[in-house]
């Protein structure tokens, strides 16, 4: 960095923050999100309330973040709006409560709809940045998110300049911005690969109002080790991909992959790694977790685009320490890039995604605990699911012991109805519902994916429904009624 941009402490930044300000944040899951900065805005936010001021900001991000941003100001009670998505225990508690106000949105949305001016101004953004030039090139860290969106229409911007990544990063990134109708074009990118942007987000240098230096580590959490179920998962997926590729769905050259995030997917990457028959691969996702690392170290995946890299902080050095190895295998994009719908179609992508509930009719909801709580968002799922060229979803078929089956007879919320999944996957085995009617499908998922001990009562309820698809209205959530009475859906009364 040169020498002239003022350089503040966090909380001296922080400072340059008003009540009722949005504030648009870097990164994507807590990938390239500021740190210190919200730390700083989080504590004043607390010594304003004790002072008996009012201090609240809204709040866009790229998806989840660190708890630097979402833990802490869900804390101080400072959140006056939140969007898109979030994975946070505290906030989701502020969520739930209502004290935090949350709009739920697929995150290929986010970034247009602000330049649209649905959501509200951008008073001031916070972006880690590996890099800053004279000209005002940011060279973003390990995750983008709606960066380059909210530094151009920010008042003033502050950059986070985090030494724990190396400038040497520069070149990984792909910063593309479509124009918004009428003028609208295709997005140019026909392969993983292609890069129709530029490596570095551009803003007039006169907005930045300073730079903060840091060297904070990513806030990502470790992967919990793959356990028999989703280790079952995983190799139920990569057995209905080679079949898939047996019966000529999927060319010999293989698709490119997209999975969601967490541990079932992490163990999903796995498993197609390890199988014999499926060929290399590329990965066109949004999040890059660990596993694609260590199937590009065993030159399993051949190339990854993205939005971010969250791995864990071990394998992110390892990625620094090797960038000569990784640099021209990992790409980073801004999220409306990575989830672009037009994108996604185009490239046949298969799109691989954890449900929270699915019912026997192939609805899957994958935010909302027994309908009302919210678990953390629908993220990206919707933009994967609703353009894949095989939309698979993937859960285990009981939680919270066997307490809850993950498969009802209708789901409390829906995120992605039966007209966008073509594939229900649990440790039991592979439903496919392709060109299938309700009762087919219902038939399909009792017999294929259910849990043994749910297997009677989800025959007896498919029973009682008339009409194509039978659902009852009297008794579609019998079991989330016997969950929420009993604690257990086996007491599920028709
Ligand atoms: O609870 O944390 O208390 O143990 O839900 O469930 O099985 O560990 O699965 O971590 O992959 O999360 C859908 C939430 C799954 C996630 C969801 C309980 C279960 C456990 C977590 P504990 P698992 P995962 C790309 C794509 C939406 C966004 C998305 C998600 C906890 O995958 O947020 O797909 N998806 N984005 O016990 C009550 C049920 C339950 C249940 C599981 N039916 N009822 N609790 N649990 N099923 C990424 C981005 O967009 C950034």
């Amino acid at each position: 960095m040169s020498r002239k941009y003022a350089v503040m402490s966090p909380e001296e930044a922080a400072s340059h923050i008003n009540n009722d300000d949005n504030i648009g944040f870097s990164g994507f899951t807590a990938a390239g999100c500021p740190k210190a900065v919200p730390a700083a805005l989080a504590k004043r936010a607390e010594a304003e309330h004790a002072a008996g001021n009012p201090f609240k900001v809204g709040m866009f991000t790229g998806a989840s973040t660190g708890d630097s941003i979402d833990g802490n100001l869900a804390r101080a009670k400072a959140i006056k709006f939140r969007t898109p998505y979030q994975s946070s225990k505290d906030l989701r508690e502020a969520i739930n409560s209502t004290e935090a106000p949350y709009f739920d949105l697929h995150l290929s949305h986010l970034a247009q709809m602000l330049r649209y001016g649905f959501l509200g101004k951008v008073n001031c953004a916070i972006i880690e940045a590996s890099d800053l030039t004279d000209e005002g090139e940011i060279i973003p860290t390990s995750g983008v998110g709606i960066s380059p969106t909210i530094c151009s229409l920010a008042d003033k911007i502050i950059v986070e300049l985090n030494a724990k990544h190396p400038k040497e990063i520069r070149g990984m990134h792909d910063i593309y911005t479509p124009l918004d109708p009428p003028e609208r074009r295709e997005i140019p990118v026909y392969k993983p690969d292609d890069r129709p942007g530029r490596p570095y987000i551009k803003v007039d240098p006169s907005k930045i109002l300073c730079v903060v230096h840091t060297d904070l580590p990513n806030e990502g959490g470790s992967f919990t080790p793959v356990d028999e179920v989703t280790a079952q998962i995983g190799d139920n997926v990569a057995s209905f991909l080679v079949s898939e590729m047996k019966a000529g769905r999927i060319p010999q050259s293989f698709l490119p992959v997209q999975s969601g995030v967490g541990n079932i997917a992490n163990a999903v990457l796995g498993a197609m790694g390890d199988n014999a028959v499926i060929p290399q691969f590329n990965i066109y996702t949004e999040v890059i977790q660990d596993a694609v690392i260590d199937l590009m170290k065993k030159d399993r995946v051949k190339f990854a685009s993205g939005c971010s890299l969250t791995v864990s902080n071990p394998v992110m050095e390892e990625i620094y320490g090797n960038l000569n190895f990784f640099k021209d295998k990992l790409l980073l994009r801004p999220q409306e890039i990575s989830n672009n719908p037009e994108v996604i179609r185009r490239l046949g992508l298969i799109t691989i995604n954890t449900a929270l509930e699915a019912d026997i009719f192939g609805n899957i909801n994958s935010t909302h605990v027994t309908g009302t709580k919210m678990m953390n968002g629908i993220g990206g799922s919707g933009d994967f699911t609703r353009n894949g060229y095989l939309s698979i979803f993937v859960t285990p078929s009981v939680a919270k012991g066997d307490k809850i089956s993950a498969i009802v007879p209708m789901v409390a919320h829906a995120d992605h109805s039966e007209h966008s999944v073509s594939i229900l996957i649990t440790e039991y085995g592979v439903a496919d519902l392709r060109g299938k009617s309700p009762i087919q499908r219902a038939k399909i998922i009792i017999d294929k994916c259910v849990h043994p001990s749910y297997k009677a009562l989800l025959t007896d309820y498919l029973k009682i429904g008339k009409g194509h698809t039978p659902q009852n209205l009297k008794s579609c959530f019998a079991f989330h009624n016997a969950l929420n009475d009993t604690g257990d859906m086996h007491n599920a009364k028709f």
